[in-house]
């Protein structure tokens, strides 16, 4: 465990993935793992549907109403942006901060339903860059069984398609830029607590702190 006295930050950590690859279950397990052995975690979801901006965004998702597909991706964004300030403060006292879902879903959403892929990056450049990305893999049709799949918008096989190749894209964008460590492919498929203790793995040290300022993404 890292010394409480250093001076390092907590690491930003996003997980990212198709629908139903268990990124909401492992966002948890993680912050419970690392709580159990001392440190501070936080946890941020995205779409944090509880703001204003949050709940025009379930309101879409729902279907209970219709947007324009460049202001719900420009809402997408700012209700990340709202919440940045907040993610740096936690991440500058140490907290280790785990995003369920970011920018990346952002981007991948938006471009499959066909707006420009650099129109879809623009809005989030600056925002603090992940120290790790782990976009979690898992075969569509495993993913199409899991409960609830089909609800909301953007849960069918073919945007779903769409929307990995849209991701493929994006992984080029993030290790071109920003370099290969930030972004990890992790197998999905397992038990809960298999791929609990992949990621575990995969995390390593970069839980104990990181030396050094927060990134900014796509700068
Ligand atoms: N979106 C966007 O367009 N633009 C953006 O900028 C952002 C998002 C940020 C809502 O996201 C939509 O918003 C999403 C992208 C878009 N659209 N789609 N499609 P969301 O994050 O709120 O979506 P969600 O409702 O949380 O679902 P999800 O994230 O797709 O699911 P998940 O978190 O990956 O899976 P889970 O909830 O952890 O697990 C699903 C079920 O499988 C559940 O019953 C688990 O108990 C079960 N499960 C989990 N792991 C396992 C294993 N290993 N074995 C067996 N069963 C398991
Ligand atoms: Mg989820």
């Amino acid at each position: 465990m890292s010394d409480p006295s250093s001076s390092r930050r907590g690491a930003f950590i996003v997980f990212e993935g198709l629908d139903r690859c268990g990124k909401s279950t492992q966002v948890s397990k993680l912050v419970e793992r690392l709580e159990r052995e001392g440190r501070k975690a936080r946890l941020q979801k995205f779409p944090d549907r509880t703001t204003a901006i949050g709940k025009m965004i379930d309101a879409y998702l729902q279907s209970k109403a219709e947007m324009d597909d460049h202001a719900i991706h420009l809402l997408f964004s700012a209700n990340r942006w709202e919440c940045a300030a907040a993610i740096k403060k936690d991440l500058e006292s140490g907290i280790t901060v785990i995003a369920d879902r970011y920018a990346f879903s952002g981007i991948a959403f938006s471009a499959a339903k066909g707006l420009p892929f650099d129109f879809c990056l623009q809005p989030d450049t600056s925002l603090p860059l992940p120290d790790l990305t782990l976009y979690l893999t898992l075969p569509q049709e495993v993913a199409s069984q899991r409960s609830q799949f089909g609800e909301e918008r953007y849960e069918t096989i073919s945007m779903q398609q769409a929307t990995r190749e849209q991701f493929a894209l994006v992984a080029q964008q993030v290790t071109s830029r920003h370099g290969e460590s930030k972004w990890t492919q992790v197998d999905a498929s397992g038990t809960i607590e298999q791929v609990a203790d992949r990621i575990w793995g995969l995390v390593g040290e970069i839980a104990d702190g990181i030396e050094g300022d927060i990134g900014r993404l796509w700068v």
